[in-house]
């Protein structure tokens, strides 16, 4: 893995930790981390050796206080929209890979990197984060997928409320909308983290793999033609040795050893 000057990336036990390291600026987001980010994903899509990607943020301030408003200041559309296309970029990767995702939100949780965070499978969040989308009090509307993303996850109504405010709201008032599912004290946070990961890599990988791509695909189908898709699935699942294991495993009364086949 190539050093990076914007972010910590390593891999342990399976778990790939890419950690936003720009404490100073609250780990804003600008065209170089962006650039990084994108960079770091696509090794972590190829790499069987990370089975669960976490994405948090450096220090016990912030995950991610939006995107660096100092790089915005002076944009022009042409230059805002080369920023926005990088963290679409960077974010689609997240949402295809192949891993399940998690978001470890240690801190602020603000504009883009609130739709960082809304751009992983799960969102973990300490009691002390801070969430919102702060930028029509900047007058700029969300541009990293916030006016599509969060709308998908807590409505339309709350969707609104949240962006036309810009008002934070705390850890617990997320995960009551559907925006985080999980909140522990800031000590606890990674343990938290670590414990779903290993439930996660504990079952079998090709069937996780599928579960997150059916969700997903599913999600924008009518509900029919969704489950015609998930029936297709389903049934390639009993091609794969691991469901041969995970059965038998099951009925010799063991535990299984997938292999990811
Ligand atoms: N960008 C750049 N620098 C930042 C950012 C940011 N988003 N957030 C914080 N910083 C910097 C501060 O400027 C400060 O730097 P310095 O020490 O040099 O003065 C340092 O981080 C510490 O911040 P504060 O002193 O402000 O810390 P506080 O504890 O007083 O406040 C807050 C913490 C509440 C998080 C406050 O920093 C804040 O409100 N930050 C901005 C939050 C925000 O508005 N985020 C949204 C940005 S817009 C966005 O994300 C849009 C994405 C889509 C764009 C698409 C178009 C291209």
């Amino acid at each position: 893995m190539k050093n990076y000057e914007n972010l910590l990336f390593d891999v342990k036990d399976g778990i790939g930790t890419l950690t936003i390291n720009r404490p100073k600026s609250l780990n804003a987001l600008n065209s170089d981390t962006l650039r990084e980010i994108g960079e770091t994903l696509n090794e972590v899509k190829d790499n069987t050796d990370v089975k669960v990607l976490v994405i948090t943020g450096s220090g016990q301030k912030a995950f991610v206080a939006g995107a660096d408003i100092s790089q915005m200041v002076s944009m022009n559309p042409i230059e805002a929209a080369a920023l926005s296309e990088l963290a679409h970029k960077a974010f689609h990767t997240i949402q295809e890979l192949p891993q399940i995702t998690i978001a470890a939100v240690n801190g602020y949780c603000l504009g883009g990197g609130f739709e960082l965070a809304n751009s992983c499978d799960i969102r973990v969040a300490a009691a002390t984060a801070k969430f919102g989308q702060p930028e029509v009090g900047l007058g700029i509307v969300p541009g990293f997928g916030g006016t599509q993303r969060l709308t998908r996850l807590v409505g339309r109504g709350k969707a609104k409320e949240i962006i036309a405010t810009g008002a934070q709201i705390t850890a617990q008032e997320a995960k009551e909308i559907g925006a985080v599912e999980e909140v522990v004290e800031l000590d606890d946070l990674m343990t938290k983290v670590d414990e779903i990961a290993h439930k996660i890599m504990k079952n079998g990988p090709v069937a996780v793999r599928m579960a997150k791509y059916v969700i997903d695909k599913g999600a924008d189908l009518d509900l029919d033609t969704g489950i015609a898709f998930e029936t297709q699935m389903w049934a390639q699942t009993f091609a794969t040795e691991d469901q041969k294991e995970g059965m038998t495993a099951f009925l010799e009364k063991h535990g299984a050893k997938f292999n990811g086949k």
